[in-house]
């Protein structure tokens, strides 16, 4: 006889729509101009998708000088500095930016406040691809990055009346909303958007978390140690109060021992986790318990992102 566990499967959970593009792009790419593209950073942080993608003949490297000047090569979901580009044409490379439409917003928002002659502060984490591509768009020195909240003390802005903030789009909602108060504190001046820049699938993975954490022992999120969003939902567990929140690959991962005499569970994916993987750790715990599964709902996304119209167009 198995125990009886209630799994609670959050959603939204998995594939956003950035995601979902930046993958469709890839596999169109290899369609169009045949294996094999290059593909500059996982395109998104998942070893699963990024490697059935490799087994469809992409090519994935770090930098654009890993790549040849006679091969496709594709920008990931994370958004580029402007040097990159810039360095495909000059070297006269067919490129295809697969940078999020919602990572594309902040990249204009960062031009028209440095059109304006504010200097940026930036919320985000240290060397993460997004934060290295959003603050690759300005010069050097007008992008000032802040990751907690101590930091905003230490910042030294050439011009405290003139500033501006940007965030990255994959991070914890209420983490943030401390860093911006205390922005505001300390620059009352300061302008930004209306509350930040995290991304409608970000906020709402959040909030499923939210919704089930009180009611589980433990939380497992389906997504990879370099993926933000994802890490950020086992934050949001753990500080709603589920202790035992952690982050899995996959089913292999999971620590049956430590999830000894539980009788509720949570699973939820970050962004870039296929649902494939959901399945595979469901059908994991269905070996070990006799499973009920509860859907936790909070919200409906219904939001699509087209691919390039290069893309579109009809292969050559
Ligand atoms: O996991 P991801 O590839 O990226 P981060 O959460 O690390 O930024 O998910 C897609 C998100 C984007 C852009
Ligand atoms: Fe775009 Fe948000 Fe998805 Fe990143 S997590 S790809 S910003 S929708």
């Amino acid at each position: 006889m198995k125990p009886s566990l209630t799994l609670y499967l959050a959603a939204p959970r998995g594939f956003c729509a950035g995601v979902d593009r930046a993958i469709k792009i890839v596999e169109m790419a290899i369609e169009k101009w045949g294996a094999p593209v290059y593909v500059r950073h996982e395109i998104v942080h998942n070893k699963f998708v990024v490697d059935s993608l490799r087994d469809k003949g992409a090519v994935f490297v770090e930098e654009l000088d890993e790549c040849p000047d006679d091969r496709p090569v594709i920008f990931s979901a994370h958004g580029v500095p402007k040097s990159v580009p810039a360095e495909a044409r000059r070297r006269e490379m067919i490129y295809v930016d697969a940078t999020c439409p919602l990572v594309s917003k902040v990249h204009n928002e960062a031009e028209r406040h440095f059109g304006q002659g504010l200097q940026m502060v930036m919320i985000g984490h240290e060397g993460h691809p997004e934060v290295l591509g959003t603050m690759g768009q300005l010069p050097d020195g007008e992008v000032l990055l802040v990751e907690t909240v101590s930091d905003v003390a230490k910042l030294q802005p050439r011009d405290p009346a003139r500033l501006a903030f940007i965030t990255q789009t994959t991070l914890s909602v209420d983490d943030t909303a401390g860093i911006v108060e205390a922005l505001q504190a300390r620059f009352p001046q300061i302008v930004g958007p209306a509350k930040e820049d995290i991304c409608y699938a970000t906020t709402n993975r959040q909030a499923a978390v939210k919704a089930v954490a009180p009611s589980i022992d433990a939380l497992l999120v389906i997504g990879a140690p370099n993926s933000s969003n994802s890490k950020r939902l086992v934050e949001v567990g753990s500080a709603n109060g589920c202790a035992y929140s952690q982050l899995v690959q996959r089913a292999s991962d999971i620590d049956w021992r430590a999830l000894e005499g539980i009788k509720a569970a949570g699973i939820t994916a970050g962004a870039s986790a296929p649902e494939l993987l959901v399945n595979e750790v469901i059908d994991a715990f269905r070996a070990h318990y006799d499973v009920t599964v509860e859907l936790v709902e909070t919200a409906r996304e219904d939001i699509e992102f087209k691919v390039p119209r290069v893309l579109r167009e009809a292969a050559v």
